[in-house]
């Protein structure tokens, strides 16, 4: 399904993944990847990013953002088999995946573009999501103009062209409870990697 909203190229795919494929893979990740508890320096504070995150991707290719760089960790067999299956949909290559682990409903990422020069000046993005549902925002840069979705379990969002040069997104921390939730987004880090 696309999502008509202006200045954007996004579509949104529920069942990417079956139920219980997007179960079963929730459980693989949750206990196989090798999640960090990445922390960041705010006007000259440590503080802990509300959220767990791992790295994977092609050989020594590093990301770097918020004053932090990662070096992915080599494609595990089942991120590969994740990779392949959105690559064959969206037509395009991706050399690495950010996986982000929201334990609870206090996890959270803040309003961000994914626009980091190393992503190029128009990238395809191609989040998966896996466990409990969740909120997840779009804000048009200048006009405030805003979107929610619910992300469900086996979905799949693509933000395509020029969506994160006019856009935002994040997905807010919540009160009440929430069960926790695996995203993969795939990315395509230019110059490195291949
Ligand atoms: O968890 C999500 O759905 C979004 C994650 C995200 O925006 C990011 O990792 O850049
Ligand atoms: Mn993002």
């Amino acid at each position: 399904m696309k999502i008509t909203l202006p200045d954007a190229d996004i579509e949104y795919i529920e069942h990417f993944y079956s139920q219980q494929a997007a179960a079963d893979l929730f459980t693989d990740l949750q206990h196989n990847l090798r999640w960090r508890q990445d922390s960041i320096t705010l006007f000259g504070k440590h503080t802990h990013l509300p959220r767990l995150q791992a790295w994977y991707g092609n050989k020594n290719l590093s990301y770097c953002y918020s004053s932090m760089c990662l070096i992915a960790k080599p494609w595990t067999a089942s991120l590969l088999d994740v990779k392949l299956k959105v690559s064959k949909y969206c037509q395009q290559e991706f050399n690495a995946v950010l996986a982000n682990y929201y334990r609870h409903e206090k996890d959270s990422v803040a309003w961000h573009s994914d626009n980091e020069p190393e992503l190029g000046t128009a990238p395809t993005i191609a989040s998966l999501s896996l466990g409990a549902s969740r909120e997840f925002q779009l804000k048009h840069k200048a006009s405030g103009l805003k979107k929610s979705l619910i992300l469900s379990s086996g979905s799949l969002l693509i933000m395509r062209h020029e969506t994160q040069q006019y856009w935002q997104h994040c997905l807010p921390k919540r009160a009440h409870c929430i069960a926790p939730r695996i995203n993969l987004s795939f990315r395509s880090i230019m110059g490195q990697g291949r």
